[in-house]
């Protein structure tokens, strides 16, 4: 290594068992995630959304540039304004506007199993949209200047940590990522060197909420690992 200011890093060390079960606790209560597309109008305490963005803020990226901006939309005329911008790129890209849909038709096939339409009422009735930004300059300080380096990789760990958190806390989320979504950029008030990544919906669901049950089905760890 280079010669550089250091701090000293230790964890304390567990026993197999105890590494064994912790991973398989904290796998089992990720197992019990859904991405949650019914939403109802129950508060959520803002403190558990600080709290999830703190943690998300821990993520490993490039050069700790930490290339990230959380904007929390909470205001009522926020959410329709971003609901209605939403919704209509989602007609052009389902082609409920009339004309031909943006989308292929391979990749409307592949969303047949999720049901999902040009129709997004959770944008208004969730009581946070978090609207992740990353950041293509600015460096630490933010000074919209900087070189950032792996800033998708970068923000996409941190967006992981984020919903993991809120998960955690009792939480449904939901990740929307309408395209294309500069949209999000004016009505966050966020600068132009900042690029909307998605939203993170976040609430509770509604009582009749339902998943598709395509969502249900897991690649078992024999197809998503191999050991070399
Ligand atoms: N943004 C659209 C389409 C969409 C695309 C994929 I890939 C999904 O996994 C889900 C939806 C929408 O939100 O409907």
């Amino acid at each position: 290594m280079q010669n550089h200011e250091t701090a000293p890093y230790s964890l304390t060390p567990l026993p197999d068992e105890e590494s064994i079960a912790r991973a398989r606790h904290l796998r089992d209560s990720l197992k019990q995630r859904r991405t949650c597309r019914y939403f109802s109008d129950a508060p959520v305490p803002r403190e558990a959304i600080e709290a999830a963005i703190e943690a998300a803020g821990t993520a490993p990226n490039g050069a700790n540039h930490q290339p990230w901006h959380f904007a929390v939309v909470e205001s009522a005329e926020k959410k329709r304004a971003i609901r209605e911008a939403a919704e209509a790129e989602e007609r052009r890209f389902y082609g409920a506007d009339g004309d031909d849909p943006k989308a292929s038709e391979e990749w409307l096939g592949a969303l047949k199993e999720l049901g999902t339409d040009d129709a997004k009422p959770f944008l208004e009735t969730a009581p946070f949209l978090i609207v992740v930004f990353a950041q293509r300059k600015g460096g630490i300080e933010e000074d919209g200047k900087t070189q950032n380096y792996y800033v998708n990789e970068s923000v996409g760990i941190a967006c992981g940590m984020l919903i993991a958190t809120l998960h955690e806390a009792g939480l449904a989320t939901l990740t929307h990522t309408p395209s294309p979504m500069g949209f999000l950029r004016e009505a966050c008030e966020r600068p132009e060197w900042e690029k909307p990544l998605m939203i993170v919906v976040v609430g509770r669901p509604s009582e009749d909420a339902t998943v598709p049950a395509h969502a249900l089905k897991k690649k078992p760890l024999s197809q998503i690992a191999s050991w070399l």
